[in-house]
């Protein structure tokens, strides 16, 4: 493969509904859509999960925007790559910057996929025809109004519900889910709100059987997780403090978690996620794909990792209509009774929408 044209695109797509977690509210998701063309033509697209702000992790719309234009995009046009694994070898002089790099490494592997005529599924070596799901939903007003969302998401069918949590959101919130819904499968995102002398509160946590709680100290931690895993039952998952196997294996033998979400750009790609599901599945660690309020785009990315085996556990992706009156690919991604059917043409395996691209392009910019 030679890429010789790079297309940058910032999107702006209102969501449906005000998604809020312990650090704030998203009304509208601001990203980055990278497009990427071959020499014989053939087009790749790859999204980055970098929010406006800094809150999930030190990378935004503008870092990423950054690094690809001055740093990965002169590392990759016009270079002979042979395949998607090699992308990480040309970026090795970059340090960190995993959204950014993903985001290139994402369109180089559907480029791969298509010139090979595989699915990307196929590409990275997954064969599952169905994926199940999750629903990950955000803070609400009151108990009330995330009983009678979560009941709405049950009888859809999804395979696991996932709550927001953070200090004053926590045990009566997943008290009441346990006693409304004594049979379905609950977990807690903390996203960091909590400190290790919250440890008598999050053992309050164990008497509701929850599958896990995701990333209750601090991001850049594994050390204290280690320490709050041997006082609590429910098993810890850790999301923001995972950028790469190295992580993995350093929190997996320290006993920081017992669960890991991948998502794509925060390990830095396809290729180094899929390194740490092979580590994970050596080692008994059940995976799942985590989420990114992600467009069509990054979402098809994300269905295709999942169908690799070691995904056990339903992950966030839900269909684009959770998310969005219109989606930027056709077919948009259809979750039906907890399950999402793996497309089946080459590539990502969605058509992308051109048209509603370019309504919801604010800015682009052009590179070769
Ligand atoms: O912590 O998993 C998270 C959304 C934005 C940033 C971080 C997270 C999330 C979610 C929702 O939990 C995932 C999704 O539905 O795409
Ligand atoms: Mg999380």
């Amino acid at each position: 493969m030679k890429i010789t044209d790079i297309t940058i695109r910032q999107l702006q797509m209102k969501l449906k509904a005000p998604f809020t977690t312990s650090f704030g509210t998203f009304t509208h998701k601001n990203f980055l859509l990278l497009e990427a063309k071959e020499a014989d033509g053939t087009i790749g697209w790859g999204e980055s999960v970098a929010f406006e702000s800094p809150w999930y992790s030190e990378e935004t719309l503008q870092t990423n925007w950054h690094m690809l234009e001055d740093f990965l995009i002169p590392l990759i046009l016009n270079k002979q790559i042979n395949h998607p694994d090699e992308v990480s070898e040309l970026f090795a002089s970059i340090r960190k910057n995993n959204m950014a790099k993903s985001t290139i490494e994402g369109a180089i592997w559907d480029v791969y996929a298509q010139q090979t005529n595989q699915t990307l599924a196929q590409a990275l070596g997954g064969d599952k025809e169905k994926i199940e799901v999750g629903i990950s939903i955000g803070i609400q007003d009151s108990i009330e109004d995330l009983v009678a969302l979560v009941d709405g998401y049950v009888k859809d069918g999804f395979k696991r519900i996932k709550v927001k949590i953070k200090p004053s959101w926590d045990i009566d919130v997943m008290r009441t889910l346990r006693e409304t819904f004594p049979n379905v499968a609950i977990m807690a995102d903390a996203n960091s709100a909590y400190r290790l002398e919250d440890t008598a509160l999050l053992q309050q946590l164990d008497e509701f059987d929850l599958t896990m709680i995701e990333q209750p100290l601090a991001s850049d931690d594994i050390i204290d997780h280690a320490t709050l895993q041997k006082e609590l039952k429910t098993p810890i998952c850790l999301d923001e403090s995972i950028h790469s196997l190295e992580d993995t294996r350093k929190a997996v033998e320290l006993g920081s978690t017992k669960i890991i979400n991948i998502k794509i750009g925060r390990v830095g790609g396809l290729t180094e996620a899929k390194k740490i599901h092979d580590y994970c599945a050596e080692n008994n660690i059940p995976v799942w794909c985590g989420g990114m309020l992600e467009s069509g785009i990054g979402r098809s990315h994300n269905v295709a990792l999942t169908t690799l085996p070691n995904f056990v556990l339903p992950g966030d992706t839900a269909g684009s209509n959770r998310y969005w009156e219109k989606d930027i690919i056709k077919p948009e991604v259809v979750s039906e009774d907890g399950y999402i059917i793996v497309p089946t043409t080459a590539g990502i395996g969605y058509e992308v929408d051109r048209e509603a691209i370019d309504a919801y392009t604010v800015a682009q910019k052009h590179y070769n």
